[in-house]
């Protein structure tokens, strides 16, 4: 039997080589995925880097419908990140390209391999903010509304690049 589909968030983030071009092009990828559509993208974003060193980071948010189960979407998205060049030389090292399931329907998900909604998706701008301009009223399972969250990351740097 068909597993129905759920609508899911992927946080996109890079700030190694060519990071909007990268974000570009994995977007167009992620509409390619298996039993996967993609929905809506949101702008992309120019964002200082939080916790991590490097260059501005270049993020965006998109919205997804996927019969993909959690864990096998995670694996895709790691083998387009690896496509992308991405490379782990330490925690939060600069990078081509990252792909973070922020929020898989309304589910929550704590294993060793995965964890949604993401554990820091309330606390980062780049994320958060993308996020809302894909859907103002969109909850965070077991944290409620997203907007709520917008006042205490106002003092991230964030620009919204084009349209
Ligand atoms: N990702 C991180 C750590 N810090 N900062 C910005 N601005 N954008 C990111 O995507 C980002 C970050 C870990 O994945
Ligand atoms: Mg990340
Ligand atoms: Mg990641």
């Amino acid at each position: 039997m068909k597993a129905s589909a759920v609508i899911a968030y992927i946080g996109l983030g890079a700030n190694l080589g060519d990071a909007a071009g990268n974000v570009t092009r994995a977007l167009a990828r992620l509409g390619k995925l298996p039993q996967t559509e993609l929905r809506a993208q949101s702008s992309l974003f120019c964002t200082a880097p939080v916790d991590a060193d490097g260059d501005d980071y270049v993020n965006a948010v998109a919205q997804i419908t996927t019969q993909l189960a959690p864990l096998e979407l995670l694996r895709e998205l790691q083998t387009v990140e690896n496509d992308f060049g991405r490379e782990r030389p330490y925690v939060n090292a600069p990078r081509t390209l990252d792909l973070d399931i922020l929020l898989y329907g309304d589910r929550i998900i704590a294993s060793d391999e995965l964890v949604v909604p993401h554990p820091r998706l309330a606390e980062r701008a780049f994320a958060l903010i993308p996020l809302l301009q894909l859907d103002p009223l969109i909850a965070i399972p077991g944290k409620g509304p997203a907007h709520v969250f917008v006042p205490a990351v106002a003092g991230q740097g964030i620009r919204q690049i084009g349209k």
